[in-house]
């Protein structure tokens, strides 16, 4: 080990360990509207955002634009004889607030159809990178790549007037909403399917022609990616991933920069990426048990790997403190259409032993499963196998809400994002002197 590396090491573990005392000690002494606690806590409780598309109750889940998921699932326009919404649908509200018509839908199809060619020059930044490089750093590669594009940029370096933010901020978003499905269909297929590419299908809806590109061309298939394009694009303003749209987005980064950034956080474990761990989680619990584990067996595999001092993925969430409605959704989908299959079996049989024990540990505050516990499942039951990949597909989705969002930030000149920060140093001494005044 180095020298400063030891030195690092000598110094942050112990200051660690006083940190947690002091929090133990201090934390609900009050800072202004908040507490000590609160500054340790990743903010969370701390309303600091305003974000119009959707709004999280704690208890409820998900609304967006006022609208459940099973609500959604209702109103949403469909595809003639279609059961599930199409996102295209669920952007158009987002945006501007207001339930589509079907023919809405379509004007946005015919729209993104025509700004959905992909520039040449972002194929061949990918396929410069090693085949082993993970999807979703490859997808938050290509979105760079595509910066090139960005009309945001260019009117800002031309001297755009700032009431007139919004308009080519719309471009941007457009384009790359009608363009990530392409760019993410083309890492799929280079990385996994010999780099032998499927030409997209104009008259498909989005979400299916994006099945068509990956090279799923299943009806029910196309009625996954809709339901799962739907479910995944938003969860309000504070998560990683919209919170770092908007965050980037306020230092008048154009949308594929902010998106970009976005999407490096959706790809850490904790957000985005735990779909694929979910999976990555089953079958090593598989390897190590048999392949039709029994509830007894799921839940020591939970109690070893909480020992092992790891997460169990697709349990836990930082505002939820129910089963996600997301959840509910796709075992809602899964039992119409794969009530046998054996994986999405393991996951109800986890579902029904892991919350009493997260719940026993008497420190996670949400022992029900989130989006990400059921996802994989459905995808693999279709032969989409390579999990690496399903953080692209959440990706896609995630790019309709935090966009519809970044719009709104522009049309309401919202500030550049600068919370204010203090060292430890400042907080002992800041605890002392409210202990000494009390
Ligand atoms: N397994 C084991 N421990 C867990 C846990 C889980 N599923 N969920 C929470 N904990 C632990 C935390 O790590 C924390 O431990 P320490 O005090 O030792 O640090 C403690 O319980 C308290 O955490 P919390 O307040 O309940 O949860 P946070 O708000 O800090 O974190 C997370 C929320 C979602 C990150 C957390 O529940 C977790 O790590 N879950 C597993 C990963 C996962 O499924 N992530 C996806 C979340 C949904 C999403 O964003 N999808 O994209």
């Amino acid at each position: 080990m180095g020298q400063l590396k030891k030195k690092f090491a000598e110094k942050a573990l112990p200051l660690s360990v006083e940190i947690k005392q002091f929090m133990k000690e201090n934390g609900n002494i009050p800072m202004g509207d908040f507490t000590v606690e609160d500054i340790f806590a990743g903010q969370k409780g701390i309303i600091g955002l305003l974000t119009e598309t959707s709004l999280l109750d704690a208890n409820e889940g998900i609304r967006f634009r006022g609208y459940t998921i099973p609500e959604l699932r209702q109103k949403l326009p469909k595809v003639p004889g279609g059961t599930e919404p199409l996102p295209e649908g669920l952007f158009y509200l987002m945006l501007l607030n207001e339930m589509p018509t079907y023919d809405d839908v379509l004007d946005i199809q015919a729209d993104w159809r025509t700004r959905s060619e992909v520039p040449a020059h972002v194929f061949k930044t990918l396929d410069s990178l090693p085949l082993n490089t993970h999807p979703m750093t490859q997808f938050s590669i290509g979105i760079m790549a595509m910066q090139t594009e960005s009309v945001f940029a260019k009117a800002y370096h031309d001297g755009i007037n700032k009431k007139d933010y919004w308009d080519p901020t719309y471009e941007d978003v457009c384009n790359l909403l009608a363009r990530l499905p392409q760019v993410a269909a083309y890492i799929y297929r280079r990385t996994y399917k010999n780099n032998e590419h499927i030409a997209p299908s104009p008259e498909l809806d989005w979400a299916a022609n994006f099945a068509h590109m990956l090279g799923y061309d299943q009806v029910e298939f196309y009625k996954l990616m809709r339901l799962y394009l739907t479910i995944h694009a938003d969860h309000e303003g504070g998560n990683v991933s919209a919170h770092t749209t908007h965050l980037v987005g306020s230092a008048l980064s154009d949308p594929y920069l902010a998106f970009s950034a976005s999407m490096n956080g959706l790809a850490g474990p904790l957000h985005g990426l735990a779909n694929q761990e979910v999976v990555r989680w089953i079958f090593e619990m598989r390897d190590e048990i048999g392949h039709a584990p029994s509830k007894e067996q799921i839940a020591d595999y939970i109690h070893k790997t909480l020992l092992d001092g790891k997460v169990v993925p697709g349990y836990g969430h930082a505002i939820l403190r129910k089963t996600d409605p997301r959840f509910l959704a796709q075992q809602e989908f899964a039992r119409t259409y794969m009530p046998d299959d054996e994986l999405v079996n393991i996951v109800w049989n986890i579902y029904e032993v892991a919350p009493p024990i997260l719940e026993g540990t008497g420190k996670i505050k949400n022992p029900w499963p989130n989006v990400d516990a059921h996802s994989g499942a459905l995808l693999l039951h279709y032969g989409l196998n390579e999990y690496d990949f399903f953080t692209v597909l959440f990706g896609v989705s995630r790019a309709l809400g935090v966009l519809a969002s970044l719009m709104w930030d522009r049309a309401l000149s919202l500030p550049i994002e600068r919370p204010k920060s203090v060292t430890y140093e400042w907080l002992k001494k800041a605890v002392e002197a409210k202990k000494a005044n009390a």
